[in-house]
């Protein structure tokens, strides 16, 4: 990742006052401009209009822009907030480093503000101005910066997503300094002590009893193993290490617990269902990928060991057709990986129905209690890895990680303070269809819990230069009435790690390799895009020869494939050129009792009839069987198609890497994952959801080339197939995973009791806000 490194300014109030002084009208006016947007109501004011509205009024005086603070302002304003005359900036000068400033529309005063005074600012545009001063001074803030004080942190945005390289060089900085003598050995022999307490010997035998023995030991191990053919196998050089007290090297990691709570989890007719999408698909190829590592390890390092990988989920005794009603499910492809399944247990007894992730969170705790014992007859002990997937699942992880100890890693997969804009300002609104107080609350406890975080992107962690990471957003922000965050987490934190999944390559191959292609799908999938209308298919492609541009996902809002519908249906060009094929969810809006999906379930009907689109758009229900999506994508590449990835927001975006492995040309939202995995131009192309006419003339644009010369489609599907190839693989990633795994275990042992002042506070915030928060979510009606 070449990312740019943090410029340096002057201090951001001596800035603000120099430009509003030397372009005194300007700013003037621009204020003026804010301050009317909230003259009903104190407000934040798009920061994007802002600008532009100041653009506007530079005209063609280009000082005006090129001024320090208006060059900041135009590249780094993420937030304008109004409160009549006062305005006050939220300023991004580089990733993952903010400032913030007040600006008086009556007489241009500038104030820096610090970020407890921001987000107080902020506060009063929807509670009002405190009348009780004390209250608002006396608000709780979260902050764990005092925490982290002594923990390394990393200082170049570079760096970021990289934590392991990071820890690993001030761990043998620590370790290998010659001024501590055998007395830097400490860390590490205690380390292989408790080891070795936990069964037969593997690492130190009895004759190493303290760092000194430790460090003679490996000197003499090194000059006696320099003499020996490096191929020499472990039985001929046992004795004489044995002697040395060294012994044959441990697993530390092999018994592994991946928590994935909410539902529908399970191998088959699950995905496409409200909330059951990618996280199912990464969790069942992670568990392989990692079986299959954790094994190839023990070979290499000549030890025998039980492997057991375990994914706990909830139990739905109403499972609709599903296996989700079964305790155990071994996973297909795998010796030793199965799904167990216990059951949501509340007053009111076992939950029986599906139930929305954004509702699960009364039945937390007392599943993480009963899943404890099982777990760990499962596992046969207690669990090396806990790793979470998702808000509920990370929450689920930290309370069983807490309480067993051990090493805690977390997957968010998406954050919705991120995909809902404002959930945090405006959590109130919203609480009642989505307990974003729970949710955000849970997000903030795990993420400080975790031993160490791996995310798909670096944008999930920190965002681009111009967009905010998942991540970086959670460090400061504020729920009016709850509390306040001043930090939340830091994206500095070597915690982070990305490490990016792939897609099943038995599945997800390239269309030209001819000979793995399943013909004997074809008819169906002819019969599914080209057959007449019928109860899971809407509309009718009259002129079957144009390629397709297609798209699949959940229909859920943040998904958007209404937005691409109507794009679609207001381009003339587009439609000229192409057909429209939709994979998404139901559609008959009766059949859900998801709100989100049945209100776009009724959407995409209206846009239909509005733009009578029955002739060239497809319209297909949710399609389970990934092995004939594979197909179904191969068989759109070979007439020439494209896929187009909507979302307003999209955390990651499996089915853009499905799509690029099968060769399809991606067109793909600019707001998150996907722009990270596209290389705009090159292989594929991204689109703002946002402005959806220029989105879809770049598609338009695009199908007429490939009109005029097929070679121009070859260049972007062969450059699609390369950039997965070369960063995109489940073998990549589970052979991170599991080095992560190990370095981030031994750096939990040496940072224990550094870390157990931020457990505490974690526990006191879980405690005293998360649980009356949880509290007050009903349970579900079953
Ligand atoms: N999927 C599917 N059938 C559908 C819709 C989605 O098999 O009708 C699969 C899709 O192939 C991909 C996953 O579900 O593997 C969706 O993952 P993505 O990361 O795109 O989105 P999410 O649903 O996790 O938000
Ligand atoms: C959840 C999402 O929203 C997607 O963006 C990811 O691709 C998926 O999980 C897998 O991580």
């Amino acid at each position: 990742n070449q990312q740019p490194e943090y410029r340096g300014s002057l201090p951001l109030g001596d800035i603000a006052s120099s430009a509003v002084s030397e372009h005194k009208k300007t700013w003037t006016e621009l204020l003026k401009w804010v301050v009317e947007q909230a003259k009903d109501k104190p407000c934040l004011v798009s920061n994007t209009d802002t600008q532009d509205h100041l653009k506007e009024l530079a005209g063609s005086n280009k000082d005006v822009l090129e001024e320090p603070f208006a060059h900041l302002f135009m590249q780094g304003c993420q937030e304008v907030s109004a409160n009549p005359p006062l305005v006050a900036f939220a300023m991004r000068p580089s990733i993952g480093v903010w400032e913030y400033v007040q600006i008086s529309a009556e007489d241009l005063a500038v104030m820096p503000l610090g970020v407890g005074e921001y987000l107080r600012f902020k506060e009063q545009l929807i509670d009002g101005k405190d009348e009780d001063e004390l209250n608002a001074l006396w608000t709780l803030e979260f902050d764990v910066s005092p925490f982290n004080s002594r923990i390394p942190r990393m200082s170049r945005p570079g760096s970021i997503g990289q934590g392991v390289k990071f820890l690993n060089s001030v761990l043998s900085g620590r370790m290998f300094t010659s001024r501590l003598g055998a007395q830097s050995f400490y860390p590490i022999h205690g380390f292989l002590q408790q080891l070795r307490a936990d069964g037969a010997n593997v690492m130190i035998n009895d004759s190493i009893q303290n760092p000194e023995d430790l460090n003679v030991a490996l000197r003499k191990a090194e000059q006696r193993l320099d003499k020996l053919d490096p191929e020499t196998p472990y039985k001929d050089v046992a004795p004489l290490l044995n002697k040395l007290g060294l012994e044959r090297g441990l697993p530390i990691v092999h018994r592994v617990a991946i928590l994935s709570p909410h539902g529908f989890f399970g191998q088959k007719d699950v995905l496409g269902k409200p909330d059951t999408g990618g996280q199912i698909v990464y969790i069942l190829d992670q568990v392989k990928a990692l079986e299959k590592e954790i094994l190839k390890r023990f070979e290499d390092q000549g030890v025998e060991a039980d492997v057991q990988i375990v994914i706990v989920t909830r139990l739905i005794p109403e499972a609709q057709g599903t296996t989700c009603d079964q305790r155990i499910e071994p996973i297909d492809g795998t010796k030793h990986t199965r799904i167990l399944r216990v059951p949501f247990r509340s007053k009111q007894g076992i939950a029986k129905k599906w139930i929305s992730r954004f509702e699960v969170w009364p039945y937390l705790e007392q599943f993480a209690m009963d899943v404890a014992p099982q777990l760990q007859e499962e596992l046969g002990g207690k669990p090396d890895l806990i790793i979470g997937n998702y808000s509920d699942g990370n929450l689920v992880a930290t309370l069983l990680s807490h309480y067993m100890n051990v090493t805690q890693c977390n997957i968010a997969h998406a954050l919705e303070k991120t995909k809902y804009s404002d959930a945090d300002i405006n959590w109130k609104e919203m609480d009642a269809d989505y307990h974003f107080s729970s949710q955000i609350t849970a997000d903030l406890i795990a993420m400080n819990n975790a031993d160490f975080i791996i995310t798909s992107t670096y944008q999930e962690i920190a965002g681009t230069q111009e967009t905010v990471g998942q991540y970086e957003a959670h460090g400061s922000f504020t729920m009016p009435g709850l509390y306040r965050v001043v930090n939340g987490i830091d994206c500095f934190d070597p915690k982070f790690n990305i490490v990016s999944p792939g897609a099943d390559p038995e599945t997800f191959f390239s269309y030209s390799e001819d000979d793995r292609r399943l013909k004997d799908l074809h008819k169906g999938i002819e019969e599914m895009l080209f057959g007449p209308p019928s109860k899971e298919a809407v509309g009718e492609l009259k002129d079957k020869s144009k390629p397709m541009l297609f798209s699949m996902a959940r229909l859920d809002r943040v998904k958007n494939l209404s937005g691409l519908v109507e794009w679609y249906a207001k381009n003339e060009r587009l439609r000229k050129v192409t057909n429209l094929v939709i994979v998404g969810g139901i559609v008959d809006p009766e059949v859900s009792n998801d709100h989100e999906e049945k209100a776009q379930c009724e959407k995409m009907h209206a846009l239909i009839k509005e733009h009578k689109l029955e002739g060239e758009f497809r319209w297909l229900v949710a399609q389970n069987n990934s092995k004939r999506n594979g197909e179904i994508y191969r068989y759109i590449a070979d007439r020439k198609g494209a896929f187009v990835q909507p979302a307003l927001y999209e955390a990651f975006g499996l089915t853009v890497i499905e799509a690029m492995s099968c060769g399809l040309p991606c067109f793909a939202t600019s707001k998150g994952g996907p722009a990270e995995i596209v290389v705009n131009g090159e292989s594929g192309f991204h689109i703002d959801p946002f402005h959806g006419a220029a989105a879809a003339d770049v598609m338009a644009d695009f199908f007429e080339k490939v009109h005029e010369s097929e070679e121009n489609w070859q260049a972007v599907s062969d450059t699609a197939l390369e950039r997965i190839r070369t960063h995109y693989t489940w073998a990549i990633y589970a052979e991170r995973l599991m080095s992560l795994a190990r370095i981030y275990s031994f750096w939990k042992f040496v940072s224990n009791l550094d870390r157990n002042e931020m457990r505490r506070y974690q526990e006191m915030f879980y405690i005293l806000k998360l649980r009356p928060l949880i509290a007050k979510v009903p349970l579900q009606e079953q």
